[in-house]
C-alpha cells in the first residue's frame, strides 16, 4: 500500500495500482523499450507525453466509445481510471502493412482471415483498415487470431460492438494524425466491461507505445518506415552491435535528448498544446 494504492500489475514501462473497488491508477514511467528490451536509461517526460496523449484521445473519442478515464493527477503521468473486467483479446486495427501483418501477408496473402489484394509492398496503405485481434500472451508475443476465434472468446454481440468501435476510433484518430503529419500505421485497443455491462475502452490509447507512428514526411512504401519516436534509439542500438538481449545498453545524452524531442513533437503536433503548458497544468489544458 502506498499513497497511490495497492500495486496490482506491472507492464514493461507502466504500473497499475488499485485505489479502491472501482478505481485504478495507471502510472506511465519514463522507461523505454526497444527490440522488446527495457533500456537502463529513461527518456525524461516520456511517461507524461504518453499519459497526456491518452487523455487527449480519451476526451475526444468518448462519443465513439466510452472509456475508463476519470482524472489526471497533477504529476501528469498518473491517470485515475474505472476498474473494468478486461476482455481476453486485444484489438489491433491496421491501416498499413507493417510488423506481424506484413509478415502474415507475405507468407499467406491474408491477415487474420482478411484476404488482401496481391502485390502489396511493405508499409503499403491498405484498401481499408482491418481489425486483427490477438490473444494476450503473458510472456512473449501476442498471437494473431481470426475474427471468428475472437468472436468465440468474446461473444458475437460483444465482438460486433468492439469491432465497430475499434474501426471508428482508428478512422477518427488516423485522420486527425495524418492532417498533422503523422501516419498512424496501426494501433492496439484494450476494452473491458463496466459493472453495468457496458463496453468501455481501457488501457492507454493511441499513444506511440500502443501504436506505430510514422512521419508522413518521407513516407515511402516498399521499405520499413522509421518510427516517429524511437528511430534514434533503434539506429543507435544497431550501430553499437548490441545483440538485442537483456540487459540493453545505456543511451548517450544526445540520443536521449533527440528521442525526448521526438516524443514532445508528437505530443504537440497531435494535441496542438505546448508541452510546457501541459507540464504546468496537466489537468486543465487537454
Ligand atoms: C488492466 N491491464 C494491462 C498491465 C499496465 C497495464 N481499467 C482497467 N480495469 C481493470 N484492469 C485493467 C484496466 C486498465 N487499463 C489493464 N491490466 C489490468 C496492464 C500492466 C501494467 F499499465
Amino acid at each position: 500500500m502506498t499513497a497511490q494504492g495497492v500495486h496490482v500489475a506491472s507492464g514493461k514501462v507502466r504500473e497499475i495500482f488499485a485505489l479502491d473497488d472501482e478505481r485504478l491508477a495507471l502510472v506511465a514511467s519514463d522507461r523505454i523499450s526497444t527490440f522488446d528490451v527495457v533500456l537502463p536509461t529513461p527518456i525524461p517526460d516520456k511517461g507524461r507525453v504518453l499519459t497526456g496523449l491518452s487523455v487527449f484521445w480519451f476526451s475526444r473519442t468518448r462519443a465513439i466509445v466510452p472509456n475508463h478515464f476519470l482524472g489526471l493527477e497533477a504529476d501528469g503521468r498518473t491517470m485515475v481510471c474505472r476498474r473494468l473486467q478486461m476482455l481476453p483479446i486485444e484489438y489491433v486495427v491496421r491501416g498499413y502493412l507493417a510488423g506481424s501483418g506484413w509478415r502474415d501477408y507475405r507468407e499467406t496473402g491474408s491477415i487474420c482471415g482478411h484476404e488482401l489484394p496481391p502485390g502489396l509492398v511493405e508499409s503499403a496503405r491498405l484498401p481499408s483498415p482491418i481489425l486483427t485481434p490477438a490473444t494476450k500472451a503473458k510472456e512473449g508475443h501476442d498471437l494473431n487470431v481470426s475474427e471468428a476465434e475472437a468472436e468465440e472468446l468474446c461473444g458475437s454481440e460483444r465482438f460486433a460492438a468492439v469491432k465497430a468501435a475499434s474501426l471508428d476510433l482508428y478512422r477518427f484518430a488516423s485522420a486527425h494524425a495524418e492532417a498533422r503529419g503523422i501516419i498512424l500505421a496501426d494501433t492496439k485497443f484494450e476494452l473491458g466491461i463496466a459493472p453495468d455491462g457496458s463496453l468501455v475502452l481501457g488501457d492507454e490509447a493511441l499513444t506511440p507505445d500502443s501504436s506505430r507512428f510514422w512521419p508522413a514526411d518521407g513516407y515511402e512504401p516498399g521499405r520499413p518506415q522509421p518510427s516517429f519516436d524511437k528511430q534514434f534509439v533503434r539506429d543507435w542500438c544497431e550501430r553499437t552491435g548490441w545483440d538485442k538481449t537483456a540487459p540493453g545498453p545505456a543511451l548517450p545524452d544526445d540520443v536521449v535528448a533527440g528521442t525526448r524531442a521526438r516524443y514532445v513533437e508528437a505530443f504537440e503536433r497531435l494535441t496542438e498544446v505546448a508541452f510546457e503548458e501541459y507540464l504546468e497544468r496537466p489537468e486543465v489544458v487537454l
